[in-house]
């Protein structure tokens, strides 16, 4: 079964697209916890962080989430947030970056 993320790369579910290359799409999230809230999802189907391959090139990840915060003209500064697991808040089981900013961040997260 394709994840609902696949569903989203694949055009099958809409999404607000905002980015995408050969390795990631990047969609809005539908529900937002600041003005901007972008996810930033692999093409492949990697369940979380925990399943990433320890060889490869994963840059593609933070050049993305780099190239996705200067479109959004997030010059005051942002956060890139990965989701591992139930406990730490992963509700989908495909790697996904959260890139969250547009308002002050407070630390640490919750
Ligand atoms: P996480 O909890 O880290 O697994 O993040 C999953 C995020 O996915 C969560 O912030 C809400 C978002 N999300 C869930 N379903 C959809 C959807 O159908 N469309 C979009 N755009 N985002 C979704």
């Amino acid at each position: 079964m394709p994840t609902l993320f696949t569903k989203i790369i694949q055009r099958e579910i809409p999404a607000n697209i905002v980015y995408e290359d050969e390795h990631v799409v990047a969609f809005r999230d539908i529900d937002p916890k600041a003005p901007t809230h972008i996810l930033i999802v692999p093409r492949s189907e990697i369940p979380g962080l925990a399943d990433l391959p320890e060889t490869g090139d994963h840059m593609y990840l933070l050049n993305a989430a780099k190239k996705i915060a200067e479109q959004e003209g997030l010059t005051e500064g942002y956060r890139l947030v990965i989701n591992q697991g139930e406990s730490a808040g992963q509700s989908v089981p495909h790697l996904h970056a959260h890139l969250i900013g547009g308002r002050p961040l407070g630390w640490p997260p919750g």
